[in-house]
């Protein structure tokens, strides 16, 4: 029933046909609604406009009312993008989420009517098949001091990165002297443990509260956006890298030029660029339609990638499947004929060609996708309310701006969302306002259902909430549909 993580390399399911016999699959949560004695209502069939007219609202709190808030667009010039980002090719829009606000920007109850926004859609362009949003919320509206998201709120994120530093040490980093230089350290997971092996490191990072929390790991940081004018720097500091590092980070900049200068200035002749991002092969397989929002500018795939890195000079060598956040990629890039290009990369570009993953047509089904989950999901919480049922969200993660503000679910569905990361309790979640509240507060009783925003950590989640089970609690997922287990 849950999202299983993947194992080894490139083993995606979709190129096995899970993709299509997903598409092919509906009515999903019917049956798995009614296990629990709660037939859906006509929401389950019917559009997603029904499902919020019958949450109460049109959209999130607030949302509706445009003058109490402060639009993006009118406080910052926003770009756009009618053409590709890359390459200039036309961009056929395909889903549309509508008026989102910035995924991490937690308000205090004081701040409710400053928020900004912005039209979160996605389109796919027609040339390179680089999928990306239509309008980029700015970097300086999303990536500030508070930034509130600590990698190391997961064991699994944190066995993850202990492993990257572990491989890249004993692979690229094995001559003293090397230097190893993070994009978006966050709070140093990574670099703590090649620092702890003595290898010479620097993490750049604007998010100044995550990078103290490196530093007081013993992290090397500096609080900066990186670029071609920060790369530069650091290289007259330091010298050049053999290895720059990223996970999260790269899909998340519109102005990716920026990034490819700077790795150009700072990468060694000899060296690779290596990161890692969500895969749009396994957000469509899995409907993870949530991995969409602000941040996640670009929904990579390999044959996108491998364009885009060409157009900056640069080449896409080899490419690995890895399970997180629901199923990403390592890309490691490296200048021109300098390293061979391993197998994988064709592999998967032609799997990717078998299974339409360049197409709008398979962007267009997933929008209508979403628009069901979202029905079924609004229709199921608006049950469990009804029924006097107290539900509660596991774990405010960016993600849940997507869900709660497309469906509109605002506090009358779910009173607060219990979260374990300090800088977000006591909070509200953006344009939904649903108060976070500290993890300790979940047990204190249970509720009866729990949503579980953090289905990426489900394994983990759920092994360490027993006792809820135990007690007669449930939870509800909803990717890639909506059920209760
Ligand atoms: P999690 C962020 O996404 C933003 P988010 C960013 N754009 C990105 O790509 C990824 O990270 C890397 C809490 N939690 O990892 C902690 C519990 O409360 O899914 C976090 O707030 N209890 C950079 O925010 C949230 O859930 C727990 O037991 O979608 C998880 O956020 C666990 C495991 C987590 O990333
Ligand atoms: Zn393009």
């Amino acid at each position: 029933m849950l999202p299983q993580p993947r194992t080894g390399r490139d083993d995606g399911g979709w190129r096995k046909g899970r993709l299509k016999h997903h598409r092919q699959r509906r009515e999903p949560a019917a049956g798995d609604l009614r296990r629990d004695g709660l037939a859906p209502t006509g929401a389950a069939s019917g559009d997603l406009r029904g499902a919020r007219r019958r949450a109460g609202r049109g959209r999130a709190d607030g949302c509706d009312t445009a003058k109490e808030h402060d639009d993006v667009n009118s406080r910052e010039r926003v770009s756009t993008a009618p053409v590709c980002r890359l390459c200039a090719g036309p961009v056929r829009e395909c889903v549309d989420f509508g008026r989102q606000p910035v995924s991490n920007a937690f308000l205090r109850p004081q701040d409710v009517g400053s928020e900004s926004f912005f039209r979160l859609a996605v389109g796919i362009c027609a040339d390179c098949a680089m999928v990306q949003q239509l309008e980029a919320m700015p970097t300086s509206h999303m990536f500030r001091a508070d930034y509130p998201y600590r990698s190391s709120s997961s064991d699994g994120l944190r066995r993850h990165f202990e492993q990257v530093a572990g491989w890249l040490r004993d692979t690229e980093l094995a001559d003293p002297g090397d230097l190893v230089v993070e994009i978006g350290c966050n709070d140093g997971l990574m670099l703590r443990t090649l620092g702890a092996a003595g290898v010479r490191h620097i993490g750049v990072d604007p998010a100044a509260g995550a990078a103290r929390a490196a530093a007081a790991r013993g992290a090397e940081v500096r609080v900066d956006f990186f670029d071609e004018r920060s790369a530069a720097e650091i290289r007259a500091e330091r010298g050049p890298a053999k290895v720059i590092f990223s996970a999260n980070t790269i899909s998340h900049i519109a102005d990716i030029d920026e990034i490819f200068r700077g790795v150009d200035r700072l990468l060694r002749p000899d060296g690779v660029f290596v990161f890692e991002d969500r895969y749009v092969a396994d957000i469509i397989e899995h409907a993870y339609f949530d991995q969409i929002y602000d941040e996640h500018f670009y929904l990579f795939s390999v044959r996108a990638v491998d364009a885009m890195v060409a157009r900056f000079g640069f080449e896409l060598v080899d490419v690995e499947h890895i399970p997180i956040h629901g199923g990403s990629l390592r890309y490691t890039v490296a200048r021109p004929r300098v390293r061979p290009v391993r197998e994988s990369v064709a592999r998967l570009i032609e799997d990717e060609a078998r299974y339409g993953i360049g197409e709008h047509d398979t962007y267009v089904r997933f929008g209508q996708q979403i628009d069901r989950i979202g029905a079924d999901l609004v229709a199921l919480l608006t049950d469990l309310r009804d029924a006097g049922r107290r539900v509660v969200g596991y774990g405010a993660t960016s993600k849940s701006a997507t869900v709660t503000n497309y469906c509109g679910i605002g506090p009358d569905l779910v009173p607060y969302i219990c979260d374990t990361t300090p800088e977000k309790q006591g909070r509200l979640s953006p344009g939904a306002h649903i108060p976070i509240r500290p993890h300790e507060v979940f047990a204190d009783p249970y509720p009866d259902y729990a949503l579980l925003f953090a289905w990426n950590h489900a394994e983990e989640v759920m092994a360490k909430e027993r006792r809820f089970v135990e007690q007669g609690g449930r939870w509800i997922l909803y990717v890639p549909h909506v059920r209760i287990v």
